[in-house]
């Protein structure tokens, strides 16, 4: 069944977890936790709390489209439903202290980095008790308190901001990483390969993470790319590079597990292609004409959140009455932040200024 799914995604490169079942995968992240891989987690916890980030998400996501549809929410609204395994691996595989800087498809990551469902949905209200006041919006989360550097509209933005977090934190001699990520359309930026040489050469502890969701906008990257595998774009560099199924939580964690504990020993940048797909258009105001209903079905079979029940029952990891408290726990969750969201106040008019970065003695503003 596994080796069935993944090849319809047609991942030429992901032999090596075509041939791999999920329970293969965790006996080789197991027996490898005695060696680079120190921090393996796959118990029941790590299955109940990967159940309970990708549902948290998916139930976000479901709920900020309909507040969109009801005006609730203005501007761009950019979900992740459809990749939700990989924040699930994220908060498996990582520590806090690390930093992410990602893209604008972002509500999943930033709730996966612990900011409240209240905080995240606020801000799509645009309402002073959004994570950042309001005044960011879908695209632009981002705290400190969380290391979450944040989300940026300019496709491949990120890349070098992230880069730069990465050059702070070995110039002040962490062990953090920074997790840079970024889409299938952004790998396409000339900034993109300016970054990866830069942190090559000074050996910079960054995990860069390309979402291949097989689209930029209704721009595929069949169409579009003459290499498809875009973990490929890191070998030019020698940089340890390697593609990833995204539809599975245990996947995710493997790698970036691997990932990291190579970052950490000071060998430098990790490049992960990892492979997935949006369920929805674009944004909201796409209708998604360039694919078909097969092919987004294809993908819907694999769905990470129910193979991921339907594993934890079948395998006796926990029972269906707690998959159900976590659905209840879900569900009142999200219509309390929605509620939290409706009800907070909008930013004050003289606020607006507030919050600014300003260098007071920039050099070039003299008057
Ligand atoms: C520099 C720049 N060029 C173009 C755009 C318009 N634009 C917004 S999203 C997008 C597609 C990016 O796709 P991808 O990187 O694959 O991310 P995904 O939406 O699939 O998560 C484009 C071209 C932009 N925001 N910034
Ligand atoms: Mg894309």
């Amino acid at each position: 069944m596994f080796v069935l799914l993944v090849s319809k995604i047609t991942l030429s490169s992901l032999d090596k977890f075509t041939i791999d079942t999920m329970a293969e995968v965790k006996e080789k992240v197991i027996s490898q936790s005695n060696g680079s891989i120190q921090d393996t987690k796959l118990d029941k916890a790590t299955y109940l709390n990967w159940y309970e980030v990708m549902l948290r998400i998916r139930r976000f996501e479901e709920a900020a489209l309909k507040a969109y549809s009801q005006q609730k929410i203005r501007g761009f609204l950019h979900v992740y439903i459809g990749q939700e395994a990989i924040a699930a691996g994220i908060v498996s595989a990582l520590r806090p202290e690390d930093k992410i800087a990602t893209a604008y498809r972002q509500h999943g990551i930033a709730l996966s980095r612990g900011i409240s469902s209240d905080a995240c949905m606020a801000e799509l209200f645009g309402k002073v008790t959004g994570i950042v006041k309001g005044k960011g919006g879908s695209m632009h989360f981002s705290s400190k308190a969380h290391n979450y550097i944040g989300g940026n509209g300019i496709v491949g933005a990120q890349i070098p901001i992230g880069t730069g977090v990465a050059l702070a934190e070995q110039y002040k001699g962490t062990d953090n990483l920074c997790v840079t990520m970024f889409g299938d359309g952004a790998a396409r930026q000339g900034a993109l390969h300016e970054a990866f040489n830069m942190a090559m050469t000074w050996k910079l502890p960054v995990l860069y993470i390309c979402e291949n969701n097989q689209y930029a906008m209704g721009t595929s990257v069949e169409r579009t790319s003459n290499v498809q595998d875009l973990y490929k774009l890191g070998l030019g560099y020698d940089m340890p590079s390697e593609p990833v199924d995204g539809m599975s939580p245990e996947a995710v964690h493997e790698a970036l597990s691997r990932a990291a504990a190579h970052i950490r020993s000071g060998k430098g940048p990790y490049y992960l292609e990892i492979k997935t797909y949006r369920y929805r258009g674009h944004s909201v105001s796409d209708p998604g004409k360039y694919r078909s209903k097969e092919e987004l079905n294809s993908f819907k079979e694999r769905d990470p959140i129910s193979e991921t029940e339907e594993k934890i029952i079948n395998e006796n990891i926990a029972t269906a009455k707690e998959i159900d408290a976590i659905k209840d726990k879900i569900s009142k969750e999200i219509a309390a932040a929605v509620e939290f969201a409706e009800k907070s106040d909008f930013p004050l008019g003289s606020e607006l200024y507030d919050d600014n970065y300003v260098q007071k003695d920039y050099p070039f503003i003299m008057d």
